[in-house]
């Protein structure tokens, strides 16, 4: 008897270690059940800014023979065909040219240095938020001096353009008259303006 005990203590012993490796794994049938969020995906999203349709708009404006009480008057379409919001703010580079020296320019004192038309010409750059062409209401000053100093550090504005919206940009420009007005005679000046639009507002 004792015998047969002791050829079946290993077959017991095993059967109390499964049954305790069992309890310690969970491996009982409870119920169970899953839901499942598949398929998550990110991607960029884009800042795309086009004036009138385009990215490079050439000569909006091209003006010759200009005088002295002079002016002129254009719109810029700008558009934020991206999918973020962003920041629109402004950066100008204008070049003088002299194109010879006339004689009632020396006597105006011109050195023949360089062109002094930007000098007498006044830009008013603004967002016409109720598109009537003028100046007024709630429409955002962006530049109202000669164009001669339109590239020192101007205010940054931070225009704010939603993904797929539009605003209109109208440049205004006139030859205000001055006792020195033929300094200008045969003068020119080339006048680039850059539309930057950042995700972040600057500084
Ligand atoms: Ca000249
Ligand atoms: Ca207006
Ligand atoms: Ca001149």
């Amino acid at each position: 008897m004792k015998k047969r005990f002791g050829a079946l203590a290993p077959a017991i012993l095993l059967l109390l270690v499964v049954g305790v490796a069992s309890i310690g794994t969970g491996a009982y049938a409870y119920f169970i059940d899953r839901a499942n969020s598949n398929n998550n995906t990110f991607t960029a999203a884009s800042l795309d800014l086009k004036v009138n349709g385009t990215e490079n708009l050439d000569q909006a404006f091209t003006v010759s023979n200009m005088v002295p009480g002079g002016s002129t008057i254009g719109a810029y379409n700008l558009t934020n065909a991206g999918t973020t919001t962003g920041y629109l703010n402004f950066e100008f580079e204008v070049v003088d040219y002299e194109n010879g020296l006339l004689a009632p320019e020396i006597e105006a004192g011109d050195d023949g240095t360089t062109g002094e038309l930007s000098q007498f010409v006044y830009l008013s750059l603004y967002v016409d938020e109720n598109h009537d062409g003028e100046f007024n209401g709630n429409d955002i000053q962006i530049y109202y001096d000669p164009v001669s100093i339109i590239q020192s550090p101007q205010p940054s504005l931070n225009v704010e353009l939603g993904a797929g919206q539009s605003l209109e940009v109208v440049a205004s420009f006139y030859w205000q008259p001055t006792d020195n007005d033929n300094k200008a005679m045969t003068d020119s000046f080339t006048l680039g303006i850059t539309f930057v639009l950042s995700q972040l507002q600057q500084a």
